[in-house]
């Protein structure tokens, strides 16, 4: 059995839009067929995937009565039984209204506000009725071109009590459901509020049920920004915030590609596989693996299926380059040179006795500035597991 072959266990999830992307972008129409939901369902399992995500217009056409949604959902949960995929992770299309053409939840218009708000109420309870886990928030309008447009303070106050606001229907509710808010640094907006996962993790530090709202961090966004989306996941994992993870692949300096898993930047997919699957030690993500990506504009639908194969291959072969990058007796031996555990208990937890413990330690800081790290061979270790020249 072929070991890097897609299993429930691995948790990997796509979106609708993802697989059902039919191509269009803003310079061209669709390059492919539009697949139904049920047929991505199909698609999805047949590929090895455990589950599927959606915008609440994934779905459900917006305008469809109360009748249609319901039959929609119903034939939805049909297609998700037969093909035992399940919903982790629902979201609400806040972007695709022109009414929100200047933001959601921190447009200018309370009007607009209001429509956002009612909107994902009810995107909330169609994403609980899946079963759905966890609620992403991507505030892709919340933002400007026209900086003067309002008070940005103002912008970050009204975000917080829209989630405020969210958080109390799902406590009210009774819902099984955590938020996680994704960052993104512009477009469609000129700028975007809220623009990285480290913005988005003070900002749920102020709201008042900071411990039901996490993070998504995305690795085109914050790759976007010029940032290293590894010490960005490994920040919010600290903080104990890694609710849910979108991943894919980004060129820097370039639009949001959403490109498939690992065919960009090899090295830091590799470092983030390594973090994620917790062969460094420490902690182990334990959510859903979900790839918000697409396949190239050139691919017919059997492309697709190839890009999705390749987002799930591509992980698990990481997976055991890092197993086996961490395993390997010389990389330990660089890695644990570092650490002097005699002098660990005084770095932490003040107290007078340690401060004068540091001050009377004989330190050798000429022979600190000489000592040989060794990162060279360390980093070429991992170049060379990470392209099966080292088992
Ligand atoms: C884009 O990166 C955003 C939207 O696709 C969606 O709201 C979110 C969920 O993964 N990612
Ligand atoms: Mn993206
Ligand atoms: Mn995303």
């Amino acid at each position: 059995m072929d070991p890097y072959s897609p299993r429930p266990e691995d948790r990997f999830t796509f979106g609708l839009w993802t697989v059902g992307n039919p191509g269009r972008d803003p310079f061209g129409p669709r390059t492919r067929p539009v697949l139904s939901p049920e047929s991505l369902v199909e698609g999805l399992a047949r590929c090895g995937a455990w589950g599927v995500n959606l915008h609440d217009n994934d779905l459900v056409p917006f305008g469809s009565t109360a009748a249609e949604r319901d039959r929609i959902v119903a034939s939805f949960k049909q297609a998700l039984a037969a093909h035992g995929l399940v919903v982790p992770m629902a979201t609400t299309n806040l972007f695709s209204h022109p009414a929100f053409k200047d933001g959601a939840f921190t447009a200018n218009d309370p009007e607009v506000r209001a429509f956002a708000l009612a909107k994902t109420l009810d995107a909330i309870d169609l994403g609980v009725e899946l079963g759905a886990k966890t609620y992403v928030f991507w505030g892709g309008r919340e933002g400007v071109e026209a900086e003067a447009c309002r008070d940005p303070r103002e912008a970050v106050k009204r975000m917080r009590e829209a989630v405020d606001f969210l958080c109390a229907y799902v406590v009210e509710q009774g819902y099984d459901l955590r938020f996680a808010l994704e960052a993104k640094p512009n477009e469609p907006r000129g700028d975007i509020y809220l623009a990285t996962t480290g913005h988005m993790l003070h900002f749920i530090s102020t709201l008042e049920h900071e411990q039901m709202v996490g993070v998504n961090p995305e690795v085109a966004h914050e790759t976007m920004a010029g940032l290293s989306f590894v010490h960005g996941v490994a920040q919010a994992m600290e903080a104990g915030k890694l609710f849910h993870i979108d991943l894919n692949a980004q060129r820097i300096g370039r639009y949001d590609q959403d490109l498939r898993f690992g065919s960009e930047d090899l090295k830091q997919a590799f470092c983030l596989v390594r973090l994620l699957e917790g062969t460094l030690g420490g902690e182990r993500y334990s959510g859903p693996r979900h790839f918000d990506a697409h396949a190239y504009r050139t691919e017919d639908s059997d492309g697709v299926w190839d890009f999705a194969a390749g987002c799930m291959r591509t992980y698990k072969l990481l997976a055991a380059r890092a197993e086996a990058f961490d395993a390997d007796p010389e990389v330990r031996a660089i890695i644990e040179d570092q650490a002097d555990s005699a002098i660990d208990p005084l770095l932490s937890n003040f107290t007078p006795a340690k401060a004068a413990q540091l001050r009377a330690l004989d330190l050798d800081v000429d022979a600190l500035g000489e000592r040989a790290l060794r990162y060279e061979r360390l980093d070429q270790l991992m170049v060379e597991h990470l392209m099966g020249a080292r088992e």
